[in-house]
């Protein structure tokens, strides 16, 4: 069904035809609003060239146009229904895909759809002051556009938790927007969420690394026998994608900056020349993969193997693994620590799943390492390269937490790391000479001197239009 912009909240669910759920949903959306002007980008304009989902289809889903952000029409859209959709793993596989919650399984839905739901919302907290230093228009608009659309991601689970959870659902959906990004009283749930985003290297980092994880974690909801949240997930994705090619592109034209003056002056002492020395680049890098492999969970769950065994939440690309899609008896090598060495050992595939997760998430992560050093090698720079750190290195969660791994996969004592930190994580040094250069830059076709233009506009638009108006 197409998406109806004649209605309050726009939607391809047929809103208008369950008045209560209409109703309870039109009574969310003023606190929504509120918290967007509260907790949302801080910086004001009268309109930004944004992207709006007019459509779920192949083809054509995106408008463009002038948007005064406010007006923004979040909206509930849901990927198309497949009718003869069956369950791809797990003990119901082969049989139809769940239209409604199974009772048994309510609990465990609620609280993946609040985890999903919780994450949207703190990364537009995270972000909100960086509109004051944003390097270019264009890099504004992608802030805005990445803004919004977490904003719509939240209303997706929303959706979700008010149409299909009843009253705990309501509850659950008020409270998304009680918690807070850092607040010492009501955090947001996974850690990554509570850092800061205090800067434009943090941003490409986050959108490179983190909403990776986004891309991950939504794969394996769409893989759902709830077919909703499976649909929603879908559509997600398609608006995630945008998400990365900020990280990734931001993160090209930084290294890209760098290398150029490096090459150019015969230096790495990039910092007094206005630019963020490889070896920076290197600590946000270090940080922000190690805060995103937290967001995987434990290497060993017994959540997972329940979420997994029950239909809940599937792998990433279920339906092209060549196995039972049961795992009842396969075993996977899972790092560990044991005696003062990392070594691998065999569980039992099921419960190591978040693992599973994580390694393809590892393995895209590697393209941009890959890419990254291209342009660092297409600027003659071959003595130094960017590279992902150990998977035990700095590590909250899992079986590495309390453990002290260097970078390179070596374990130290406590005095070890304490002394060589500074050289794996960005120090208070290295985040004031970031800030330093954190000037925003609002004449169209201009760029901050830190990084290097993008290679072409958006939607087709020059470099030199101006994508935010004040
Ligand atoms: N921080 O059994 P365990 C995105 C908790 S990002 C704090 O090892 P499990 C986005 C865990 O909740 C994607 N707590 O792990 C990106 C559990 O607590 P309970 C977000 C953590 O359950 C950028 C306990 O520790 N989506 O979309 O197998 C911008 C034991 O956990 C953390 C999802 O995550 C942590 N890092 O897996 C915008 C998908 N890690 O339940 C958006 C939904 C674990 O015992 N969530 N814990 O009280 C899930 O699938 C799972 O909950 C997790 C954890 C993967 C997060």
């Amino acid at each position: 069904m197409s998406i109806d912009y004649s209605e309050r909240i726009p939607n391809n669910v047929d809103l208008a035809s369950d008045r209560r759920l209409q109703r309870a949903l039109e009574s969310w959306q003023p606190a929504f609003l509120n918290w967007w002007g509260e907790m949302g980008p801080v910086l004001p304009n009268r309109d930004v060239y944004l992207r709006t989902a007019v459509a779920v289809g192949r083809e054509g889903w995106a408008h463009f146009g002038r948007v005064v952000v406010p007006d923004y029409r979040w909206g509930i859209f849901l990927a198309e229904r497949n009718p003869d959709r069956r369950i791809a793993f797990g003990q119901h596989q082969g049989e139809p895909a769940w239209q409604q919650v199974p009772g048994e399984h309510r609990a465990s839905l609620q609280r993946l759809i609040v985890v999903q739901g919780d994450t949207e919302p703190a990364s537009v907290e995270q972000q909100r002051r960086l509109g004051l230093t944003a390097p270019s228009l264009y890099d504004l608009r992608n802030l805005f556009q990445v803004n919004v659309e977490e904003g719509r991601h939240l209303w997706a689970m929303v959706y979700l938790l008010h149409a299909y959870f009843g009253r705990t659902g309501r509850d659950e959906a008020e409270a998304l927007l009680l918690r807070n990004s850092g607040s010492a009283d009501s955090p947001r749930i996974l850690g990554a969420f509570n850092e800061e985003t205090p800067d434009w290297l943090s941003f490409f980092m986050f959108t490179y690394f983190t909403d990776r994880d986004g891309k991950y974690q939504l794969g394996t909801l769409k893989e759902s026998a709830f077919d909703p949240l499976s649909r929603t997930c879908e559509f997600m994705l398609k608006e995630e994608a945008h998400h990365m090619f900020v990280g990734t592109t931001g993160v090209d034209r930084v290294v890209e900056r760098t290398a150029a003056l490096m090459a150019e002056h015969d230096t790495d002492e990039v910092a007094p020349l206005g630019a963020i020395p490889l070896a920076v680049i290197q600590k946000y890098l270090n940080f922000h993969y190690s805060v995103s492999l937290d967001l995987f969970g434990g290497e060993t769950s017994s959540n997972v193997a329940n979420y997994f065994t029950n239909g809940l939440k599937g792998r990433w690309q279920e339906e092209r693994r060549a196995d039972d899609h049961v795992l009842a008896s396969q075993v996977t090598a899972v790092e560990q620590v044991a005696d003062g060495r990392i070594v691998a050992v065999e569980r039992p595939a099921l419960t190591a799943l978040n693992h599973d997760l994580r390694e393809q998430y590892i393995a895209d992560c590697r393209t941009g390492i890959t890419r990254w050093n291209r342009i660092l090698a297409s600027h003659g720079v071959t003595d130094q390269q960017l590279a992902l750190p150990h998977v035990g290195f700095n590590r909250q969660v899992g079986m590495f937490a309390g453990h002290h791994v260097t970078p390179g996969g070596q374990l130290v004592d406590a005095a070890t790391w304490a002394r060589e930190q500074p050289g794996w994580l960005p120090t208070p040094a290295d985040k004031a000479h970031v800030q330093s250069l954190m000037r925003p830059v609002y004449e169209p076709g201009k760029i901050a001197a830190w990084l290097a233009p993008p290679r072409s506009g958006i939607n087709g638009q020059p470099l030199d239009y101006e994508y935010v108006r004040f």
